[in-house]
């Protein structure tokens, strides 16, 4: 396997920034989009699509440090979705967003640049997720951006794979937005005492929005009238999309995330949560694949 150096030499658009030490960033310079992504948790923390805003948000007041999950991008959640099923010690979202990934490929041509993340098996990792596994992450950057997860177990025994592409997205300002694609899916509520409830129309955020659409494989849009542009979210292998923004209360809670950051984002996760986790049997392999897109009114 070709080490990074010797990946980044090959591929015209790739370059290394390393201003924080033992913590490094790949940055992509195409034709096409810009983007970054930190080797930890394989986080992709910008994508911005040539005469465009930034697609994807990031906190500002991020904090970059080995085994703290990078407030914003799109963390990857895996191989569980928030709290552990069965163990509530085990870490929330899983293993994936808070260790290091080793790039295996990456390649170019005239529409995009294609990088493949491996996961590597620690010993930590495995004290928290025991069953041998393989676990790539392909990020595909041009006009589209294109995110597949593949898990294959390797082990001798079926486990459980659940989790989510937990993308933030950048948007003008949350009161003024709303999704369409959801209408009439049903979802669990998080916020306060769980309930289950069918979506009646578009999704506007009044206030703290936690809900899990669960089997459901739709396309979402993200219409931002200030911006005068609709974000396109596609996505296959996930029966469940998550839809989050915080809203005032619990972004003052959190310490990586401006008072008034909720209002520039919102998450629109592809995911498997809940029932939707699925099985996989020893050999088998399964993809989590999200598509994102950029329209404007002239198109
Ligand atoms: O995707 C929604 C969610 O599960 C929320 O409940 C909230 O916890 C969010 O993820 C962020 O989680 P994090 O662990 O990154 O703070």
């Amino acid at each position: 396997m070709q080490d990074l150096t010797q990946l980044i030499a090959v591929t015209p658009s790739l370059s290394l920034e390393t201003s924080q030490e033992n913590y490094p960033f790949l940055k992509v310079q195409h034709e096409k989009a810009t983007a970054k992504i930190a080797l930890h948790g394989a986080h992709l923390t910008e994508w911005t699509p040539k005469n465009e805003k930034p697609v994807i948000y990031t906190s500002p007041t991020a904090i970059y440090r080995e085994g703290k999950a990078i407030r914003g991008g799109v963390p990857i959640c895996w191989p569980w979705f928030n709290a552990h099923p069965h163990n509530s010690n085990l870490p929330s979202h899983g293993v994936a967003r808070t260790a290091f990934w080793h790039l295996s490929s990456a390649s170019e041509n005239e529409d995009a640049v294609t990088l493949t993340f491996t996961l590597p098996r620690s010993e930590k990792l495995i004290a928290h997720f025991e069953p041998e596994f393989e676990l790539n992450f392909t990020i595909q950057i041009g006009e589209e951006l294109v995110m597949t997860l593949l898990t294959k177990n390797t082990s001798s025994e079926p486990f459980q794979v659940g989790g989510a592409l937990h993308t933030y997205f950048s948007i003008s300002d949350i009161a003024d937005v709303s999704l369409t694609g959801l209408e009439s899916a049903t979802y669990i509520d998080t916020v306060g005492k769980e309930s289950l409830n069918r979506q009646n129309g578009n999704i506007t955020f009044l206030g703290e929005t936690d809900r899990i659409y669960v089997e459901t494989v739709n396309d979402v849009t993200i219409e931002d009238p200030n911006w005068r542009r609709s974000i396109l979210i596609k996505k296959s292998g996930s029966s469940s999309t998550v839809v989050w923004n915080p809203a005032a209360e619990k972004a003052i809670a959190l310490t990586d995330l401006p008072d008034d950051g909720y209002k520039n984002f919102v998450c629109v996760e592809a995911a498997n949560a809940r029932k939707d986790a699925i099985i996989l049997e020893p050999g088998q392999l399964t993809t989590l694949e999200q598509r994102v897109s950029v329209l404007n009114p002239s198109e």
